[in-house]
């Protein structure tokens, strides 16, 4: 029996931050919501949603998630890229939330079922010093995680990526124009191993430590980081170099046995199959709302399987609680998982977005309830209005724009 959809809406809310929502519903009064959040260019999808995907999708049958996949990414005849892919995954999370939802089914079970218990997951420690590093890194190891990435301001360089400024949480995206940030990257190349040491000395070895580089390296400065921080052995480094070019990773890799991560900009399969194939990155990190939803994620991944790469998804505070939970969903059910980014939201964000996901003990698990398991509450997300806010910009010292 078809299900044809009866209708489909955007939610904007800003609960702190913004986040962008697709809900669909079907004739038999089912619905489903989807994540559609791209941080800073919140409107580009959901008029691209609006306009141009909703009167598609008014009468198809809901039930039929890979052909309207295809449909999208076909029917547009411009492929790819970051607005068209989170559109796309917005509806195909929601499609994926409506046929779990009618079969009384958690999503991981309609995908397979679960190949672990649950799923591990790291978090982020920060300090302006080593010191409050280190403090950071306690807490958090407190509180359970058994993995946990490691940033800290760099001495003599102006806006380190990680970093809060002040005493607030960490959250970049909070210029009404975009804020200028100054960098240097020698001088991180020369800090970073001493902040390793240090997270080794207090902690010793067992403790998985990441680290993020945020694509501000050349390949060969990447490769000289991952050369010099080796002997410390992260668990991986992220984003080392930006990837537009997927051949600078051959250079890294010639270095270092290092673990490299990278994707969380990716919007498609196209933009890893070299680093894949060729065995040039250990962790793949596309995320459900960028990279095309949980359909094309599960190709991304069965892909990844067979060249020994496996998952790490992003997993900041820009991507709604919907995406967590379909990630969540998505980790327990593919064989390759490798470790998932969690990075709580606010407790009103939580509120706006109720969800079975729980976390304990540095695990996670996306719950039993039908679907995949996070709602959004309407008349609270009204309250809430969008608020226009950027991502920083990066120069370098003598001005010139780089990476942020
Ligand atoms: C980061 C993100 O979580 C990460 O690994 O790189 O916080 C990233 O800076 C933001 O998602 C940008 O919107
Ligand atoms: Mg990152």
């Amino acid at each position: 029996m078809p299900n044809p959809i009866l209708e489909a809406r955007v939610i904007i809310t800003c609960p702190g931050r913004n986040f962008v929502t697709l809900k669909i519903t079907t004739t038999d009064g089912v619905y489903g919501i989807g994540d559609a959040t791209l941080n800073g260019r919140e409107f580009a999808v959901a008029a691209y949603l609006q306009e141009h995907i909703i009167p598609c999708l008014i009468g198809r049958d809901a039930d039929r998630i890979e052909d309207t996949w295809q449909y999208l990414y076909r029917g547009a005849y411009w492929r790819r890229g970051p607005v068209t892919m989170s559109a796309i995954a917005a509806v195909d999370v929601a499609l994926w939330d409506i046929k779990a939802k009618r079969a009384n089914m958690p999503l991981y079970q309609l995908l397979g079922g679960r190949c672990r218990e649950s799923v591990t997951v790291y978090a982020h420690a920060n300090g302006h010093e080593i010191s409050d590093l280190l403090e950071s890194v306690a807490q958090h190891q407190e509180l359970g995680y058994k993995a946990i990435r490691v940033q800290a301001a760099v001495p003599g360089v102006a806006d380190a990526y990680g970093v809060p400024h002040g005493d607030k949480p960490y959250e970049p995206a909070d210029g009404t124009i975009p804020r200028e940030e100054v960098w240097n990257t020698p001088k991180y190349l020369r800090f970073m191993p001493r902040l390793m040491d240090a997270v080794r000395s207090k902690f010793g070895f067992d403790l998985a430590i990441l680290h993020d580089g945020h694509h501000r390296m050349t390949p060969i400065e990447a490769a000289s980081l991952a050369k010099s921080l080796e002997e410390f052995q992260p668990f991986w480094l992220e984003d080392l170099t930006p990837a537009e070019n997927q051949d600078a990773f051959r250079l890294i890799r010639q270095h270092t046995t290092a673990p490299l991560a990278i994707g969380e900009v990716f919007n498609s399969i196209f933009d890893c199959q070299k680093l894949i194939s060729e065995q040039l990155i250990d962790y793949i990190r596309t995320t459900i709302v960028h990279a095309g939803g949980i359909t094309h994620m599960r190709r991304i991944a069965s892909f990844a399987d067979l060249y020994g790469v496996k998952t790490g998804s992003h997993g900041a505070t820009d991507l709604s609680p919907i995406c967590m939970g379909a990630a969540l969903h998505f980790d327990l059910s593919i064989p390759n998982f490798g470790i998932q980014e969690h990075m709580p939201h606010t407790a009103l964000t939580d509120e706006v977005f109720p969800h079975a996901y729980t976390f304990a003990n540095g695990l996670m698990h996306p719950g039993e309830a039908p679907g995949h398991g996070v709602d959004i509450d309407e008349t609270l997300a009204a309250k809430h209005p969008y608020k226009r806010a950027y991502l920083p910009v990066c120069r370098l010292e003598d001005g010139t724009l780089h990476n942020w």
